[in-house]
């Protein structure tokens, strides 16, 4: 990066920090991006006279609401629930609902931002939000969790709707919390109408849903790897969570013909040398879905190591996961891995790699295909939800996974354009620049606003 590019990004980041204090999330994710955008329009004056990325680093609006409810021994909780409308240049609002302990507004305007790039890299004409509540779902009963989630609707649904904005699920939101959300959604606006996806099959949601994420992720990692000449088949693979992203790629992974090797939770994660089948996964969907066990119990089912407080990533392996959580692979993580034979890193999680991290793997030259490209096949059947609920038709599977297929091969293309160079090719200029221009020239021609 020549001195100029380096002084307009620390400028740049200067005002960022100085508008957002005590942000750290969203000064990750931004100047992750503005790294790459910011050369990228001293190319482009327009973007740079129309001040655009400073517009899109100002989320459209952000929506904070109390959300009270009964446990089921009457006693009263008082949880927040937010909304972060970021923008909705190239369609309605859309991104997932995160109902987690450790959730702030910084984590939502981190996550909104990188769905706005991420939902224009599918094509789709959606914009970016995300939201969710401080409220987590586990050790609650079925009960709790739908009276949360009748009480979250009780405000979200003045905010949201088909045109305006449209949920989904992320961490802690699952089939079951997206369906007392609708349910309450449907009874308080009289409306049955695609105002969140992810839904159940018997009222409006879309086959291949449920696995789009981790599919999608395999996906990429299948075409970035074929540029390379080199295939999934005979790999051994490291994945960390064990919730919908991590389960569906295990899933992809296994029938490409990888050994899968780990998964995990927040409470540690198990090394199953012998790999993933069909029988295991099957053992973790149930205990992971049905019986909301811990993934110690894997490990006790099939007698493999369980590893208490750790990350998987000082496990050998070709390819490298992570499906759970931002921030989870550190710089020593991703030194283990490159030090380890890691050839390839394909990101379900959102910003799963320190900064740090993603510039090893950028450094080591090694295939890296960031969150916000790896991961957009979820909301891109989002998308495909949305569109056959306005027609009021449904699409099968093999047309579905089809779509999701040339989807990601399309986005796979897409950064390929922008980020090929010399020396290979980098996903994440080609992401960024990607996502950011078909938003920016939606925002040019509206004018100041
Ligand atoms: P789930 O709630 O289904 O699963 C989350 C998994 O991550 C669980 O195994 C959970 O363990 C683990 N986890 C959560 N927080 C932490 C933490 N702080 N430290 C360690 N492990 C943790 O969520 P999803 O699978 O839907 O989401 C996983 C990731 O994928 C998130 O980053 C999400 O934003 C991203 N994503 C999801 C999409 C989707 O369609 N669902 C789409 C695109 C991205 P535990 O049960 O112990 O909490
Ligand atoms: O991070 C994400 O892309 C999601 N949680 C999915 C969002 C969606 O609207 O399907």
């Amino acid at each position: 990066m020549s001195q100029s590019n380096e002084q307009r990004l620390a400028d740049f980041m200067h005002g960022l920090k100085l508008r957002n204090p005590d942000e750290p999330y969203f000064h990750q994710a931004v100047y992750e991006v503005a790294k790459n955008i910011l050369p990228f329009i001293h190319q482009h004056p327009e973007y740079q006279e129309a001040m655009v990325l400073e517009r899109l680093t100002e989320p459209d609006r952000i929506i904070s609401f109390r959300v009270c409810w009964e446990d089921d021994e009457r006693n009263i909780h008082v949880n927040r629930g937010f909304r972060v409308q970021h923008s909705n240049s190239i369609g309605p609002y859309k991104g997932g609902l995160r109902f987690h302990h450790e959730v702030t507004v910084d984590l939502f305007k981190f996550l909104a931002f990188e769905q706005t790039l991420k939902n224009s890299l599918t094509g789709l004409p959606m914009g970016g939000g995300k939201g969710g509540s401080n409220f987590s779902p586990r050790d609650k009963s079925d009960r709790e969790v739908m009276r949360f989630c009748q009480s979250f609707m009780n405000e979200m649904y003045r905010h949201i709707g088909p045109d305006t904005d449209v949920p989904a699920g992320d961490i802690g939101v699952g089939a079951r919390e997206i369906s007392y959300l609708f349910g309450q959604y449907k009874r308080l606006a009289n409306k049955f109408t695609g105002v969140l996806t992810g839904k159940g099959l018997a009222f409006g949601g879309s086959l291949i849903r449920t696995e789009a994420t981790g599919y999608g992720a395999v996906y990429f990692l299948q075409d970035a790897m074929a540029v390379k000449d080199r295939q999934i088949d005979g790999q051994t693979a490291i994945v960390s969570g064990s919730g919908n992203v991590a389960q569906h790629a295990i899933e992809k992974l296994i029938d490409l013909g990888a050994k899968v090797l780990t998964a995990s939770d927040s409470d540690g994660f198990i090394h199953d040398k012998h790999g993933f089948d069909e029988d295991k996964l099957a053992f973790l969907k149930e205990l992971k879905n049905e019986r909301r066990g811990r993934i110690k119990e894997y490990a006790d089912e099939f007698g493999c190591d369980y590893h208490a407080d750790k990350t998987p990533w000082q496990v050998d392996c070709d390819i490298a996961m992570p499906c759970a959580t931002q921030n989870e692979l550190c710089e020593d993580d991703a030194r283990a891995l490159l030090k380890n034979g890691c050839k390839a890193v394909s990101e379900g999680a959102n910003m799963p790699t320190v900064q740090a991290g993603v510039d090893l793997f950028l450094d080591a030259k090694i295939i890296y295909a960031p969150s916000k490209a790896a991961n957009a096949g979820g909301v891109a059947v989002s998308g495909l939800e949305m569109s056959q609920n306005s027609m009021r038709q449904t699409w099968e599977r093999s047309e579905l996974d089809g779509r999701l297929r040339s989807i990601m091969q399309d986005i796979h293309d897409k950064c390929r354009q922008y980020g090929e160079g010399k020396d290979g090719i980098d996903y994440v200029q080609g992401a960024n620049i990607a996502g950011f221009t078909k938003v920016a020239d939606a925002m040019l021609a509206y004018g100041v606003m």
